[in-house]
């Protein structure tokens, strides 16, 4: 559809944090949104902080941000880490933003929590370029933390939860612009989305994907449920479709996978695009850095990621000593070790295979975790660490915020997962220890 309609720009801020690397990171969800407002007529224009070539660059098209060093908020003076703002300068944002004719509203998405301060930055000097425009606010962050985000980031407006249909419904309000289309039926028909807009990166270097939303499982640490209540997945064929038009478009071969639940039903799914790529003679080089369940590594679907070359795999196991199951819901005892030899048995080499094992969880013990990592270690797999982020509104929360050191409740900066804030007895050394002891 031509777009004639009014002027938008959307927004991804920066990440404000002691450490951050794109590992396969892009912002999903507002190119989503581009997507289906671009096909709504809306003008688009795209102010990326994080769209910027790497300073170093990594393998598959991940890599190292630039980083400025700027003080840390007063809540996290003392870390004796360097506090930095990640992506393009701020100089190059004032640059980009003058750029951008006024735009009828403004929408910033936001991901981790802790990185609001990004969002705030971001919201600021956008209104000083285009005071009187209204601002709104979605995305994981002000999914999680309303409340928070009501008050600090300095939107007018803030949504909640899944944002297709509910902006549509807004940015009409706000313009009194009808796009010409039919509404949209994203809950009966999730293919009836647009592709997320990803010729509007800079830098694209990978594809980021989505084949579901959602997972119908539930643990007790995961913010799953709470971002995306329904499980819903695409056809298999509409996903083939989507990642031969962004390799004949943008000339990609890598994907990465953002699904919560991607091996579900792999038979009838996951198992069905990788052999319809197959069938019309078209390479990928697939990635999960989100995690899949090894319950569902069958044998079968263990060579299907061989031959499909799966050249980045992370399975999440996330609980400790593998067997205490209270706090993960997908994983009983000797199914991890039996979807390790369905991999191995694939082709996969240790190194090609990470487990990320969840570290700081309230009540854990070190010397579950040490024996969690020699076990994945014997297994044949490489133990990865992922540190835990308490999040509010998960089954985990309360018992997060009673053994926290931070008062969690009082600001998402203190859900940062390098602060470790459920690990009463934290230190760099013991920290650093089992980092060692997972690399060997
Ligand atoms: C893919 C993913 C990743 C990817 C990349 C994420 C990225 N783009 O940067 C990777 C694997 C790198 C990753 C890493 C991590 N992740 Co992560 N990740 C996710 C996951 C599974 C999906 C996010 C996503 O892209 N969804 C798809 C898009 C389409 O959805 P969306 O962004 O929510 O957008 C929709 C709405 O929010 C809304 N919307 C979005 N923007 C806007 C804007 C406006 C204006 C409007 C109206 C609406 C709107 O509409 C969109 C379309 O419906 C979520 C869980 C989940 N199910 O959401 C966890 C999640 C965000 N991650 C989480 C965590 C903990 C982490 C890690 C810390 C894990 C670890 N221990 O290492 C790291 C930290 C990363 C870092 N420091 O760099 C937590 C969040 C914690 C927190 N406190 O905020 C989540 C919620 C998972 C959980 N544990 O429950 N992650
Ligand atoms: S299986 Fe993964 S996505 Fe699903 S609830 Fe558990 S941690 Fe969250």
């Amino acid at each position: 559809m031509p777009q004639s309609g009014p002027a938008l720009l959307l927004i991804n801020p920066w990440i404000y944090d002691f450490a951050a690397y794109d590992f396969f990171a892009r912002p999903l969800g507002l190119l989503q949104l581009a997507g289906l407002l671009e096909s709504r007529g809306y003008t688009v224009h795209w102010l990326d902080c994080l769209g910027t070539a790497h300073a170093r660059p990594g393998p598959f098209g991940t890599g190292r941000y630039p980083k400025e060093i700027i003080p840390a908020p007063p809540a996290l003076q003392g870390i004796s880490r360097r506090y930095g703002r990640y992506g393009i300068s701020e100089a190059a944002f004032r640059e980009r933003l003058s750029a951008v004719p006024r735009p009828a509203a403004i929408l910033v998405t936001s991901l981790m929590t802790y990185w609001y301060p990004g969002v705030a930055a971001a919201i600021r000097l956008a209104r000083e370029q285009f005071p009187g425009v209204p601002v709104i606010l979605g995305g994981i962050y002000a999914t999680l933390c309303p409340e928070h985000a009501r008050r600090h980031s300095g939107a007018d407006r803030l949504m909640s939860g899944p944002g297709e249909a509910a902006i549509l419904g807004l940015l009409e309000e706000i313009t009194g612009y009808h796009p010409p289309l039919p509404a949209l039926a994203v809950q009966e028909d999730p293919d009836s989305l647009p592709y997320p807009a990803l010729h509007l990166l800079e830098y694209p270097s990978y594809i980021p994907l989505l084949t579901s939303w959602g997972c119908p499982l539930d643990c007790t640490y995961c913010a799953s449920r709470l971002l995306q209540p329904v499980y819903r997945r695409r056809q298999p064929l509409a996903v083939v479709e989507e990642l031969l038009h962004w390799q004949d478009h943008l000339g990609l071969t890598d994907a990465a996978f953002y699904d919560d639940a991607l091996l579900l039903s792999a038979a009838d799914h996951l198992l069905v695009i990788l052999a319809e790529l197959a069938r019309r003679g078209r390479t990928f080089r697939f990635h999960t850095p989100n995690g899949l369940h090894a319950r569902l590594i069958t044998r079968e679907v263990a060579r299907g990621l061989k031959r499909a070359h799966f050249a980045t795999l992370r399975l999440g196991v996330e609980t400790t000593a593998l067997g205490r199951a209270s706090l993960d819901h997908k994983l009983n005892p000797g199914e991890l070790e039996a979807a390790l030899n369905h991999l191995r048995a694939a082709g996969f080499s240790s190194a090609e295979i990470g487990v990320y094992l969840l570290i700081g969880l309230p009540d854990q013990d070190e010397a579950e975790l040490i024996t969690s990592i020699r076990r994945v270690q014997q297994l044949g797999a490489t133990p990865v660490l992922a540190l835990y982020s308490p999040i509010p509104g998960t089954a985990l929360w309360p018992r997060a915020q009673a053994c926290s050191r931070y008062d969690l409740n009082a600001d998402p900066l203190f859900h940062n997962n390098s602060l470790f804030p459920c690990w009463p007895e934290f230190s760099w050394e013991r920290y650093t220890r089992l980092k060692r002891l997972a690399a060997r």
